[in-house]
Order: structure tokens, then C-alpha cells, then sequence
């Protein structure tokens, strides 16, 4: 693996966000994820490889060592941040620009449920691919969805949760969408989903990941 790649992994695994940043305290005075991503783009390393070779891996190993409590929220946290440091930098090459947006997108993640990560990426991606994105942020109830939708009424609507207890939460807003515009599309994703779930909530589409949910709603758009 690219010794920038390397580095990369071992930031956001352990939390390093940027050089300034004492934690943790074995990478103290060392580069961050901030410093490290810019330098992996100088050197022509493309962002699909920094997010998909080092920072979603690194992320993955965190969510395993928080299972096998081996670190703690605080820990995971500070991960959190340094892999948020290294997305600021990709994410001009993702949202590159549309001349003129396809549609609206509006995104959020779910009531009661703070992760962020996923749903940044996806309105990353979906605003590359030509799309006006609305991000509605985390712990999204179904009356700002609803506003959001009153003021984009073409809008297609993308939900996501990584807690198994909030999932759950998706199907009311669904309904509650459905009842306000039943032409509206609303597609869900995140790590605890799957296509059943989708169908049960009746919810329209399951996007396992940004690029899925890209072609579906590219699709509709065509
Ligand atoms: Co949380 N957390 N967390 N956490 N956290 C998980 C999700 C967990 C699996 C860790 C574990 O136990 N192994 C676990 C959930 C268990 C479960 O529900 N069965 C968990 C838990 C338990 C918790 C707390 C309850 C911990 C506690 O307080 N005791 C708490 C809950 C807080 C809350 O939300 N109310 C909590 C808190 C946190 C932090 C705040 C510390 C932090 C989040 C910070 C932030 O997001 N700004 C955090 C983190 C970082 C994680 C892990 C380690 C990483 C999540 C992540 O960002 N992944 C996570 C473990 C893991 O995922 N392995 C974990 C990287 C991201 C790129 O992937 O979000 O899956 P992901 O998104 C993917 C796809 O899912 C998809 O595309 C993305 C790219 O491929 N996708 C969509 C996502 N949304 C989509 C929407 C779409 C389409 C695709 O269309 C609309």
C-alpha cells in the first residue's frame, strides 16, 4: 500500500486530525489527516482510492475495535473527526459542479441518530453527479423533511440511519411523506439497512452505497 495511504489509515484510525492536534498522543507533532490528505492528492493519488483504500477501511476497523471494546465514543469520535478533516479536502473533486442541477435531492439522517458520515458522502457524490442538494443534517423528523419537500415539491428524498433503534424510525417518516406528496421518491441507505427493510417500510429504493443511489436517482431523472 502507498505509504500515504498507509498514513492516512493509521489518522483516522486512531483519531490524528491535524498536525496541531496532540491526540493521539503517540502521533503528537506528526501530521493529521488534514495534512495527509493534501499531500495524497498532490501526489496524484485519485479521491475514489483516498476514501475507498484508506479512510472507509479505517473506519470500518474502528466500528470493529467499538465492538470488541477495545476503544470508547471518545475514541470513536475523535476518528469521526479526522476522517471528516480528509473529506473537506475531497470533496471538491466529488461535487464538482453541475451546470444545470438535474433536480433536488434532499438528505438527512434520521431521528434520533447523530452519524453523519455515510450521509455526507452520499450528498457529496449526489452533488457531483449534477444534483442541487438539500442536507438537512442529522436527527431529521419528519416535519423538516416535510418543509424541506413544501419548498422543493420535485424533490426526490434520501434517509439514513446506521442504528439498528433508529431505523425504525425511517418508516414513519416515510408514511409521513407519502401521506404529504405519494408521488415523492424516497430512497433510504446506511450500514443496517437492507431491501427488505425497504420494502417493509415502503420506502422506494435501498441504496447500499452513493454510487447505487446515484444511478437510481440519475435514472429517474432521465
Ligand atoms: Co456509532 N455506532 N454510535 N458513532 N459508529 C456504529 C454505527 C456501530 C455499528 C458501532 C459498533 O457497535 N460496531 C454501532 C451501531 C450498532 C447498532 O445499531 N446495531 C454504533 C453505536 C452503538 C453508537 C452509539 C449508540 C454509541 C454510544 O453512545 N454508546 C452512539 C449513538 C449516537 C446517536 O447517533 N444517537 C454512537 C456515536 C458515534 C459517534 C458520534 C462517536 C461517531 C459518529 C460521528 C459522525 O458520524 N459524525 C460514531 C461512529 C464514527 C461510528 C462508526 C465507527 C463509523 C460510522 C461511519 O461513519 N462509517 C460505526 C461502525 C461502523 O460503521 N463500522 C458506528 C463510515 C461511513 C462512510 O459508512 O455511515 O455506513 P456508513 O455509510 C455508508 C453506507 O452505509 C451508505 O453509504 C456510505 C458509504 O458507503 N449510506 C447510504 C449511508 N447512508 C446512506 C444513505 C443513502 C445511501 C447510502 O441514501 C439516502
Amino acid at each position: 500500500m502507498n505509504e500515504l495511504i498507509e498514513k492516512l489509515h493509521e489518522c483516522v484510525e486512531f483519531g490524528k486530525v491535524d498536525k496541531k492536534s496532540p491526540y493521539p498522543p503517540q502521533l503528537k507533532g506528526q501530521d493529521g489527516s488534514l495534512e495527509i490528505t493534501k499531500a495524497a492528492l498532490e501526489a496524484g493519488i485519485s479521491a475514489a482510492d483516498i476514501l475507498d483504500i484508506a479512510l472507509v477501511p479505517a473506519m470500518a476497523k474502528v466500528g470493529d475495535k467499538f465492538s470488541e471494546n477495545k476503544i470508547f465514543v471518545p475514541q470513536m469520535l475523535m476518528s469521526a473527526r479526522a476522517m471528516g478533516a480528509a473529506m473537506v479536502q475531497l470533496k471538491p473533486y466529488f461535487a464538482s459542479g453541475a451546470i444545470q442541477a438535474k433536480g433536488t435531492f434532499i438528505i438527512g439522517t434520521v431521528k434520533g441518530d447523530l452519524h453523519d458520515i455515510g450521509k455526507n458522502l452520499v450528498a457529496m457524490m449526489v452533488e457531483g453527479a449534477g444534483w442541487s442538494v438539500v442536507d438537512l443534517g442529522v436527527d431529521v423528523n419528519s416535519d423538516k423533511f416535510i418543509a424541506a419537500l413544501t419548498e422543493n415539491p420535485k424533490a426526490i428524498i434520501g434517509l439514513s440511519a446506521l442504528l439498528t433503534t433508529t431505523m425504525v424510525n425511517m418508516e414513519e417518516i416515510v408514511a409521513n411523506i407519502k401521506a404529504k406528496n405519494p408521488g415523492t421518491q424516497v430512497l433510504i441507505g446506511g450500514a443496517p439497512l437492507n431491501d427488505d427493510f425497504c420494502t417493509k417500510i415502503k420506502a422506494d429504493f435501498y441504496a447500499p452505497n452513493p454510487q447505487k443511489a446515484v444511478q437510481y436517482i440519475n435514472q429517474l431523472a432521465s
